[in-house]
């Protein structure tokens, strides 16, 4: 018996250093911040490069869990995988892309003459919506999470753009002017059903979806600068949760549904903020004096994904995932600051 504890503990050990040895390096930390203006991406002039992401080890670790039992028992866990952006600046717009959590392993998703924009996975990760203008104007799309089957949700000479999904998959919210100005739609996910859930003078937009089914929170300048709001799934019962006079932007909910995710501006440069899901609590999450942009959360809801100009010249992005609490900022993306971002992780 003592002979087969000491060869127990050995393995141990030897799995404890190994692991230890293997561990991803983390990425150095960025580079003092460029100030600069806020800006939507379509604004970047920066020529992308042609050349191919560098790879670095998959988005997988290793987890040993043996407090009690006598072999240890070793579990390859899933950290997922980010839908994303790039290349803003290219012909015709940016194309998306599939990458590990790290932001290792880039897989090409579409590959057109025209924008693909702003991908979202489905919960149940069949599915990515994005919008295209690839037929004469922005329109809904979904796709498979390997590119193929892209498929048209929305046919009309507007705006149709910024899908989300419910939690069960089967519907999509999105933002469209058909009716004059951006208001917010639901359909089914097969493009069925199209109707209008708010009915606003002023702009409504960038719907996202509570993951208890119940709400969906959204952005509206209808009070005079953009503030973060949320309404029943039906439309009714709309309420602002920020005050704020600087521009409250793109929320995101965590996956428990505690908390949302947003972006705003309070000093000239736009950082990442958090509240509760009802706007109390609201602290600021990033410091850094370029644009840090679009949170998206990890599926165990530890982490955020986001864009940052930091590291790049005017507004053009790359992307970095830190703690919920802002600790550990992490670049993951490594295009030469060929504009990559606009992350959803699933
Ligand atoms: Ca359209
Ligand atoms: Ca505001
Ligand atoms: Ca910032």
């Amino acid at each position: 018996m003592a002979l087969a504890r000491f060869i127990t503990i050995l393995v141990v050990f030897i799995l404890s250093v190994g692991l230890y040895n293997s561990g991803c390096s983390p990425t150095a930390n960025p580079t003092p911040p460029n100030p600069s203006a806020s800006s939507t991406p379509q604004n970047s002039t920066i020529v992308p490069s042609t050349k191919s992401p560098p790879s670095s080890p998959n988005g997988t670790v290793e987890k040993t869990q043996s407090p009690t039992n006598t072999t240890p028992v070793v579990t390859t866990v899933n950290l997922g995988k980010i839908a994303f952006m790039s290349g803003v600046a290219a012909k015709g717009g940016p194309q998306l892309y599939i990458c590990d959590a790290n932001g290792a392993n880039w897989v090409r998703l579409t590959n057109n003459s025209h924008g693909d924009w702003f991908p979202k996975w489905s919960p149940d990760g069949k599915k990515i919506a994005f919008y295209s203008d690839r037929d004469g104007n922005y329109e809904i799309y979904i796709m498979d999470p390997d590119g193929s089957a892209q498929t048209k949700l929305t046919n009309n000479p507007a705006n149709d753009v910024l899908p989300t999904w419910s939690p069960d998959s089967k519907s999509i919210v999105f933002t469209s002017n058909r009716d004059g100005n951006e208001q917010i739609y639901i359909m089914n996910s097969d493009g069925s059903d199209q109707r209008r859930i708010t009915n606003h003078s002023k702009d409504d937009g960038a719907p996202v979806w509570s993951p208890d089914g119940n709400s969906i929170a959204f952005q509206s300048n209808r009070d005079g600068n953009p503030e973060i709001y949320v309404m029943d799934k039906d439309g009714s019962n709309q309420r602002r949760i920020t005050t704020n006079p600087q521009n409250d932007l793109y929320p995101a909910w965590s996956p428990d549904g505690k908390k949302i995710a947003f972006q705003s501006n309070p000093n000239g440069n736009f950082d990442i903020y958090l509240m509760n899901a009802d706007g109390t609590n609201q602290s600021k999450i990033t410091t850094n004096n370029s644009d840090d942009k679009y949170p998206a959360w990890s599926p165990d809801g530890d982490k955020i994904v986001f864009d940052s100009t930091r590291d790049c010249t005017g507004t053009v992005d790359e992307m970095y995932t830190m703690g919920i609490d802002g600790n550990n900022q992490t670049r993951i993306t490594h295009s030469e600051c060929n504009d990559t971002g606009v992350p959803s992780w699933r």
